[in-house]
């Protein structure tokens, strides 16, 4: 095995040169992740030269670098965000105590655990997102798709530095099991159910990064208030890179809902069937991808009423997101009244953390949706875009496998298994969007069902689209030579010909 000059290939501010039983584990570990990249990231796209943001430090002002990059080539690097002097436990019974530089003997099993449940939703989501390159709407997207993607092989790098530095043997072991399970997988699938959704349409794309990527934001925070300190400083520079993967998901969707209103008014209809027609989402199917990501999402922060929760919170390894924005950080004294299948109760504070963190992230998700709905009512229209309840298609905890709607009424559970088509995607809905993915790269054009992005990548301008062709300057974020290699060109999208976006099987 060739040696890796690690100050060269691996960005980090960790002093990996100065520790040689680390070097040697990662230079074991990184071949496999090349591997595995070449085998389930991003298909076909190994010699495109994409312009890449890559962390190189984590000074606030200048942390990343652009420029064009194969991704095979991305320089994968490990940082953790300033120390800060003589940093205390900032919750829990050990409050006021020092944090910790290693890892306690007693919590050695958990925190592994959640390291290890952490890690493998980030490679997760990058098989997920594996073939959305070949349907991508434009240039810009793919240009952000693969932005995210490089960026999620970098959350998994934090994590197996956290496992190799800290972890031992175990650790390692760990680190390649993270390579080893896969999305969706029969035998050996992702741990979280999320993660083992398919993601084959831009659509469930921006869904995933609005809601199940908002729930990556609530998770790290929450790690980013650890004792453990490694832990909270990693997390707290993956927050960085983490509000770029959410705003490719509202702002994608935020395009979706405007292509809509445009086509709407230009067809003079909101019918489902003649916004089809005309190549677009009809806002009741966006709805029911909404339905179907939130709730998904939802099953992500664990059951309402957890013993773990409970424990972790008590003993420092996991706090609230903001955890300093609260009065109490011990929570011994507190209940919260919880309301389950079983009826209300109120429930100790610290096993009700979960749903805590659940509640304030719907918050979170509400925003994007009010800004949908003020352009639909803009628009002259009456429908509303909602988020479902909480306890609406639930997997995990007190409301799993309830026959809920998505208002949050438990009905007959027939009334349920008849009316659940009609909440999330039908085969019929996933078969239209998936009609819609026809490949756009032409530089400057933009696929029919989704508007063009207000602005470009790293603060570019973007010429508004013309009534022709949506012209934008995005010829210089990506070149792709795979696709010219047999001389093909793509024909151009129309704003309301969708099916006139390229179709040419070589792009
Ligand atoms: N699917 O007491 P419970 C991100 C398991 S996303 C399957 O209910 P707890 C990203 C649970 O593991 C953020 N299993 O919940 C986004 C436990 O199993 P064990 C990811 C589930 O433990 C986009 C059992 O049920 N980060 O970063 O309080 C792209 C009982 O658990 C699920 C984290 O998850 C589920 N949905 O909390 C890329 C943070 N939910 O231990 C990346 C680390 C629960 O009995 N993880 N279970 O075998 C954690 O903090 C906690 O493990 C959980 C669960 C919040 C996941």
């Amino acid at each position: 095995m060739s040696a890796i000059d690690y100050a060269e290939k691996i960005p980090n501010n960790v002093d990996l040169v100065g520790d040689r039983a680390l070097q040697r584990a990662l230079e074991h570990w990184q071949p496999q992740f090349l591997q595995w990249w070449h085998e389930m990231g991003p298909s076909d796209f190994e010699g495109a030269e994409v312009y890449l943001r890559t962390a190189i430090s984590v000074d606030a002002q200048g942390w990343a670098h652009y420029g064009k990059v194969r991704m095979p080539d991305y320089r994968w690097g490990i940082f953790l965000a300033d120390p800060v002097a003589e940093r205390k436990i900032g919750f829990g019974d050990a409050m006021g105590q020092p944090a910790w530089q290693q890892v306690p003997g007693e919590y050695r099993s958990t925190l592994r655990r959640l390291i290890v449940t952490q890690g493998d939703t980030e490679p997760a989501s990058v098989e997920q997102q594996r073939r959305l390159g070949h349907a991508c709407p434009s240039l810009y997207d793919l240009r952000n798709l693969f932005q995210i993607n490089v960026e999620e092989g970098r959350h998994l790098w934090a994590m197996v530095y956290l496992l190799h530095a800290y972890f031992g043997r175990d650790g390692r072991e760990e680190a390649e099991e993270l390579l080893a399970r896969h999305s969706g997988d029969a035998d050996k699938p992702r741990i979280l159910t999320t993660f083992n959704e398919p993601i084959s349409d831009w659509l469930s794309l921006y869904c995933f990064t609005y809601f199940t990527d908002r729930d990556g934001k609530y998770q790290l925070k929450s790690l980013a208030e650890s004792a453990f300190d490694p832990l909270s400083r990693t997390c707290r520079f993956m927050l960085t890179e983490e509000a770029h993967h959410m705003f490719v998901g509202e702002t994608g969707l935020s395009r979706v809902v405007k292509r809509s209103l445009e086509v709407m008014k230009e067809t003079g209809s909101d019918d489902p069937d003649r916004i089809r027609a005309a190549g677009a989402v009809d806002l009741p199917l966006l709805q029911r991808y909404l339905n179907f990501w939130c709730s998904s999402s939802l099953d992500l922060f664990g059951s309402e009423i957890s013993s773990n929760s409970a424990a972790n919170f008590a003993n420092g390894l996991k706090g609230r997101p903001d955890e300093g924005q609260y009065e109490d950080h011990v929570l011994r004294e507190q209940t919260l009244n919880l309301v389950t299948p079983q009826g209300a109760s109120d429930v100790p504070m610290l096993n009700a953390l979960n749903e805590v963190m659940r509640e304030s992230y719907l918050k979170d998700c509400e925003i994007g949706l009010k800004r949908w709905n003020r352009m639909i009512e803009r628009a002259g229209h009456d429908l509303r875009l909602s988020l479902p309840s909480a306890r609406f298609r639930r997997s995990i905890g007190a409301w799993a496998g309830q026959p809920v709607d998505p208002q949050g009424n438990l009905v007959q559970r027939q009334l349920y298994e008849n009316s659940l088509a009609s909440w999330i995607p039908s085969e019929a809905d996933k078969a239209f969007v998936h009609s819609l993915m026809q490949k756009v790269i032409e530089p400057g054009r933009m696929a029919g069902w989704i508007a063009p992005p207000e602005r470009g990548i790293n603060k570019t301008a973007c010429s508004r689209p013309s009534a022709r062709g949506r012209k934008r300057s995005s010829s210089s974020w990506i070149r792709i030579q795979e696709i010219r290699k047999n001389g093909k060109s793509c024909a151009a999208s129309k704003p309301t010909r969708p099916t006139t976006a390229c179709s040419s099987a070589s792009c």
